[in-house]
């Protein structure tokens, strides 16, 4: 499953992974029929650039991954370039600006790794590193990916259901909640060594989701993006993707899921109650205390200053998740 390549900084002349290269590609291994199969992708290498069109050091080995068709979730959308994908970032473990991830995360060591699955279920389950490649069909889904700061991207993620992780461990009746908690390091992670690196957060990083959302057909445990294995920046070796929730509870780097039957602390919500709250639904009517959520600046190929302003969509524009907030009122569980 997993393919070896060389660090990128073996790599001489610049190899550009922008979307349209990645598409022929994809387009071209598709017409000779070797998606679905495991196909041999040799995996050209990322390159990050900061908003100066500076380039990042990106040494972080990625390995190819394959997926098997059909694409379910897809998008028409133009896709974010890996570039900017892999080089804005939130990820406060690893500082607090968002060139700070890229910058500060490429050392971060991914093998071993553990996840745990324990709680409220009949059988614990621990995963290795590579058993988060082996024991999932993973599938590529094109999803957005809107954070609470009013920005969003249209990423390729590889990945499975998180609902396939949690009935390996035969959740009780009882469970009605999960939650998700990011691995400690403060010998790894800079931003968990002082309060002022770290944006001011308690760590671990906690997230949660009531059991139905987690159980919800569109939430990904991702183990890629692109092609290739998760760089750190973005989570890896596996991360949350929720693409109707704002980007917050989409928690990277992820060592144990508990399931429980109270309403967790999450981070955020314990930070600034007011302003991040345990739902977290993309809503463009109800406005973050200090800024609109009616629309968003959708990073694309252009520079800081591209005009590509969007309105946002109930739910990030994905409306079948609707049915699990009927009787709730919006503003009132934001
Ligand atoms: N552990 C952890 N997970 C995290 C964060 C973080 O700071 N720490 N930031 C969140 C926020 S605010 C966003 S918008 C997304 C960004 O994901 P990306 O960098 O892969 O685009 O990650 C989320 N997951
Ligand atoms: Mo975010």
């Amino acid at each position: 499953m997993l393919i070896r390549t060389p660090k990128s900084s073996q790599i001489k002349e610049h190899q550009v992974t922008d979307e349209h290269i990645y598409q022929n590609r994809r387009q071209i291994l598709k017409s000779m029929g070797f998606l679905g199969a495991s196909a041999l992708m040799a995996s050209p290498h990322a390159r990050a650039v900061n908003w100066f069109g500076e380039d990042e050091a990106t040494t972080f080995k990625t390995t190819a991954l394959t997926f098997s068709q059909p694409q379910i979730y897809h998008s028409d959308e133009i896709l974010t370039p890996e570039q900017k994908i892999i080089s804005h970032n939130n990820f406060y473990e690893f500082g607090s600006s968002k060139s700070d991830p890229v910058a500060n995360s490429q050392s971060f060591k991914v093998e071993p790794w553990s996840l745990r699955i324990d709680g409220l279920v009949e059988k614990p389950v621990t995963l290795g590193y590579d058993d988060l490649y082996k024991h999932f069909d993973l599938e590529e889904r094109i999803y957005r990916l809107r954070c609470v700061e009013a920005w969003s991207m249209v990423v390729p993620w590889i990945g499975f259901s998180l609902a396939d992780l949690i009935k390996k461990a035969n959740p009780l009746s009882k469970a009605k909640y999960v939650v998700f908690e990011t691995l400690y390091d403060p010998d790894q992670m800079p931003g968990q060594r002082n309060r002022f690196s770290g944006g001011g957060i308690d760590y671990p990083y906690i997230e949660g989701l009531r059991l139905d959302e987690a159980m919800h057909p569109l939430t990904l445990m991702s183990v890629g993006l692109y092609g290739k294995t998760l760089p750190p920046q973005n989570g890896a070796p596996i991360r949350l993707v929720v693409p109707w929730k704002y980007g917050f509870k989409s928690i990277k780097s992820v060592v144990r899921i508990r399931l429980t039957d109270k309403m967790p602390a999450t981070t955020w919500n314990q930070l600034a109650a007011n302003e991040y709250g345990f739902y977290a639904n993309v809503n463009p009517k109800v406005d973050h205390p200090r800024w609109t959520q009616a629309s968003e600046r959708r990073i694309t190929s252009g520079g800081l200053f591209t005009r590509n302003r969007i309105d946002t969509q109930m739910f990030n524009g994905y409306p079948e998740v609707a049915s699990m907030y009927t009787d709730m009122d919006l503003r009132k569980y934001y």
